[in-house]
C-alpha cells in the first residue's frame, strides 16, 4: 500500500503512542484519582510538570548525521592520512567508533529505509527510487516512534525515499526529494547545500528547549556525486585549496590485472562506466578523490558548527551524536566506481556514537563487532527508552556503546535487489573472516569466496579450491537460511 504521508502517517503515529505509552496514561489516571482525594489542582499540575521534567532530563537528545556514499576509511580517525576530518576524529575520541560497520544493502534508498525501520530490504521492500515506505512500516520508523514518545523531531536534507515528502510527520521538516542539487541561490549568493543544511539545523535547535527532548536527523547529500554532471564531485569552492599539494596514492586493486580477473558481467557493469568518468586517468583520479574528500571535509565543518551550537545552547551534555553513512564507495578498487556490489569498499561505512553521559573511561573506544545499518533505529529507540518493535531486525548497540562485553552476531546477510540492466543483483554472507558473494541472476549463479583474514583486499577468489569446500558449504547454508528467515 502506498502511504498517504501527510495525514494518515501522523494519525497512526498517534495511535501507536496510545498503544505504547500506557504508563503515561496510568500516571494521568493516577493524577485524576489524587484530585478526587482532595489534592489541589495546582499542586497536581506542579507535580506532573516536575515529573515530565525529570523524565525529559533522563532522556537524551539525539542528533543523527547520515552522509551519502562515505566509505569507512574516509576519516582521519580510521587511519586515512590525507583527509581532514577533525570534528569526526574528535567525535571518535570522545565517543565510541565502530570499525566494522556495514550496510546490508549498498544503495541509497534501500539502505535509508533500513536505517529508518531497522529492517532488511527483503522485509521493508524498498528497492526502487520512487517507492515510499508502506504505512505499516512508516509508523515504526525511529523518528515517528520518538515523536510519539514526546520527542520534538526534525528532518533536514535528502529524504531518500519515494512518494510525497512526510512533512507533517515531523515537527520540523526541511527535507527534499530526489537527489537534490549542490548549489542554490540564497539572497543573491550561490551557497553550497552543506552550508544550507547547517543553517537549517541551527534553526531547528533554536526552536528546542530543555523541557522536551529532541531528535534531529540530518541527511547530507555530500559526498555523493552530482549525477549527470561531468564535474561529479561539486564541493564548496571555499575548500578548493584543500589537498591541492598532495598526491593521493592509488589503491592496490586499481592495478588493471584485478579488473581483468572480474567476470564479463562486472567488466561491462555500471561501475565500470562510472570508473571511466572518474578514475580512468591519473589526473581524473586525483581530481575525483580530492573532490570526494573536500565534500566530506565540508560535512566535517558542518558537524563542528552544529556541535558548537549545541554547546552554546546548553544541549551538549545531554545530546547523543551519531554519525554514519548509507553505503560505501569505490575509489577505483577493482577498476570500478559506484557501490552496489558486496566488496568491502562498497559495504563498509563509518559509525561513531558520542554519548556525553559516558564516563571518561568508556570513551575513545574502538569496537570491533560487526554492526549494521539495521542496528541504528533500535539503538536510537533504546537510548530514548522507547520499546523496540519486534518487526525491527537489527539490534541495539547500547551495550557496546556503554562498554559492555556481550555476545554479538557472528555473521550477517547482504542483499542488493535493485533492478538495473547493468548492475547485477547479489546476495551473500559476511563473517568476521569470510565473505561469500552470490550473483543470484545467473544460472548457474556466479559465486565468490574470500578469506578476509589473509586477503583483506579481496584479490583471490578461492571458490573452487578444495581446501575451502567445508567453509563454502557452511556459508551457502547460512545464505539459504537467512534469505528466508529475514523476510
Ligand atoms: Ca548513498
Amino acid at each position: 500500500m502506498r502511504i498517504e504521508h501527510s495525514g494518515s502517517a501522523n494519525g497512526d503515529a498517534m495511535r501507536h503512542k496510545k498503544a505504547t505509552y500506557t504508563r503515561r496514561q496510568f500516571l494521568a489516571q493516577a493524577g485524576g484519582i489524587m484530585l478526587t482525594m482532595g489534592w489541589g489542582m495546582r499542586q497536581a499540575r506542579g507535580q506532573e510538570k516536575a515529573r515530565k521534567e525529570r523524565a525529559a532530563s533522563k532522556r537524551p537528545n539525539l542528533l543523527v548525521l547520515v552522509t551519502d556514499d562515505q566509505r569507512w576509511d574516509a576519516m582521519g580517525c580510521m587511519g586515512n592520512p590525507i583527509i581532514r576530518t577533525p570534528h569526526m576524529d574528535r567525535l571518535a575520541e570522545e565517543g565510541v567508533i565502530f570499525v566494522n560497520n556495514f550496510c546490508t544493502t549498498s544503495i541509497c534508498m534501500s539502505s535509508r529505509a533500513s536505517i529508518f525501520t531497522g529492517m532488511y530490504t527483503r522485509r521493508h521492500g524498498i528497492n526502487r527510487f520512487d517507492q515510499p515506505l508502506s504505512e505499516e512500516h512508516f509508523v515504526i520508523t525511529y523518528p515517528v516512534l520518538l515523536r510519539g514518545a514526546g520527542y520534538r523531531t526534525g528532518f533536514i536534507g535528502k529524504w531518500g525515499l519515494g512518494g510525497r515528502l512526510p512533512k507533517k510527520a515531523f515537527d520540523f521538516f526541511e527535507g527534499f526529494g530526489g537527489q537534490g542539487r549542490y548549489f542554490h541561490e540564497v539572497n543573491g549568493k550561490t551557497v553550497h547545500l552543506t552550508r544550507i543544511l547547517t543553517e537549517q539545523a541551527l534553526e531547528f535547535l533554536r526552536g528546542c528547549s530543555r523541557d522536551q527532548p529532541f531528535c534531529l536527523s540530518i541527511s547530507f547529500k555530500a559526498p555523493h556525486v552530482q549525477d549527470n554532471d561531468p564535474r561529479q564531485f561539486l564541493y564548496d569552492p571555499a575548500l578548493e585549496e584543500l589537498y591541492s599539494d598532495v598526491t593521493i596514492p592509488t589503491p592496490k586493486t586499481a592495478d588493471p590485472r584485478y579488473f581483468e580477473s572480474l567476470p564479463e558481467f562486472l567488466r561491462d557493469s555500471e561501475g565500470r562506466r562510472r570508473w571511466q568518468i572518474r578514475f580512468s586517468t591519473p589526473e581524473k583520479y586525483q581530481e575525483s578523490v580530492k573532490g570526494y574528500y573536500r565534500l566530506i571535509t565540508g560535512v566535517d565543518l558542518a558537524l563542528g558548527r552544529i556541535w558548537e551550537a549545541l554547546r552554546e545552547m546548553g544541549f551538549d551534555g545531554n545530546t547523543v551524536i551519531l554519525l554514519t553513512s548509507d553505503n560505501g564507495f569505490f575509489l577505483g578498487e577493482h577498476g570500478l566506481a559506484g557501490k552496489w556490489l558486496m566488496y568491502e569498499e562498497s559495504i563498509r561505512t563509518p559509525l561513531i556514537v558520542r554519548d556525553p553521559r559516558l564516563p571518561s573511561s568508556r570513551r575513545g573506544r574502538r569496537r570491533k563487532e560487526m554492526t549494521l545499518n539495521v542496528d541504528l533505529a533500535p539503538t536510537l529507540l533504546d537510548l530514548a527508552g522507547v520499546p523496540i518493535p519486534s518487526a525491527m531486525q537489527g539490534r541495539s548497540l547500547r551495550p557496546l556503546i556503554e562498554g559492555k562485553e556481550v555476545r554479538w552476531r557472528e555473521d550477517w546477510f547482504y542483499e542488493h535487489l535493485f533492478e538495473h540492466p547493468r548492475i547485477p543483483k547479489s546476495e551473500g554472507i559476511r563473517t568476521s573472516r569470510w565473505k561469500y558473494i552470490r550473483y543470484v541472476d545467473y544460472d548457474p549463479p556466479y559465486e565468490e569466496l574470500y578469506d578476509l583474514a589473509n586477503d583483506p583486499h579481496e584479490e583471490h577468489n578461492v571458490i573452487g579450491e578444495s581446501d575451502y569446500s567445508e567453509v563454502l558449504s557452511t556459508l551457502r547454508r547460512r545464505w539459504r537460511e537467512m534469505r528466508e528467515s529475514l523476510k
